[in-house]
């Protein structure tokens, strides 16, 4: 009888929604809502959901303010948007002695060829050997497998493990920006707002090791048009790396630091 009343009341939940309604009273003051457009959003937000943009529109609008609120006064690298295209079950990715970590790709994967390294370290600077590292990103027509694009399931998604100075080295091809989709609710949105729907150029990937945060968080590049006005305001100064020209590939490189527990 104890454990299913313990099952069903969350402490957390009340709190959480207490102190929502709590601010929403003076926010709906301010805006002075009428029940016209509340009618209006509720038609919306149920478009949005049959739609599944739910995810999309969450991390594209919400997710970087969770984020900012809780940890941009952390030490460590600055988390950005896990975003609705992590998909959990990828490759193991595993290397020849002496050859780079290969991202799993088309045989003829259209785009640049980049080299990607990195260093994972805690916050006294200790090297991180054998962190978990996660990987995705888009294809050279800006489209995520298992998602919009025809790739196989998998592709440009894949995790490897730091080696002992907790360094990794992973070859792929260079990101491009990405458009949100602007076909269903969440376009409509971009369209009230006035605001275009592109994403800078940007690797995804995730950190997990032993007695350390899980660092989920997003690389972006030097140079790309969109990093002023990233729709989902991802961009933070320290995930940014330079793209660096080696003629028939790019090299780039960027050091994580994890929290711990
Ligand atoms: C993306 O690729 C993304 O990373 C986020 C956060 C939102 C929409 C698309
Ligand atoms: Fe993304």
């Amino acid at each position: 009888m104890q454990q299913q009343q313990a099952k069903k009341k969350n402490q957390r939940v009340e709190e959480v929604f207490d102190l929502f309604i709590k601010h929403m009273k003076s926010f709906l003051q301010e805006a002075k809502l009428n029940h016209e457009e509340y009618t209006n959003f509720v038609d919306w937000a149920d478009r949005l959901g049959k739609k599944g943009e739910l995810p999309l529109y969450a991390d594209v609008f919400l997710e970087t303010h969770v984020l900012q609120a809780m940890y941009s006064k952390m030490p460590g690298t600055q988390p950005s948007l896990l975003g609705p295209y992590f998909v959990e079950g990828s490759p193991l990715v595993e290397s020849e002695p002496g050859q780079p970590l290969v991202l799993p790709k088309r045989p003829d994967e259209p785009g640049e060829v980049l080299y990607f390294k990195g260093n994972v370290s805690n916050i006294d600077g200790q090297p991180l050997a054998n962190t978990h590292v996660e990987m995705w990103h888009n294809d050279n027509s800006a489209k995520y497998s298992n998602f919009d694009s025809d790739a196989p399931d998998f592709n440009l998604r894949g995790h490897f493990y730091t080696d002992e100075n907790g360094d990794f080295e992973v070859k792929t091809i260079v990101p491009i920006p990405y458009s949100i989709p602007t076909d269903g609710p969440t376009g409509e949105f971009l369209e009230y707002m006035d605001q275009h729907s592109m994403r800078p150029a940007h690797l995804h990937i995730m950190f997990q090791a032993e007695g350390h945060e899980t660092l989920i968080t997003q690389v972006f590049f030097e140079g790309d048009e969109w990093l002023e006005t990233d729709v989902a305001e991802g961009v933070r100064d320290e995930l940014l790396t330079k793209l660096e020209d080696k003629g028939d590939h790019k090299e780039a490189s960027l050091d994580f630091v994890m929290r711990p527990l």
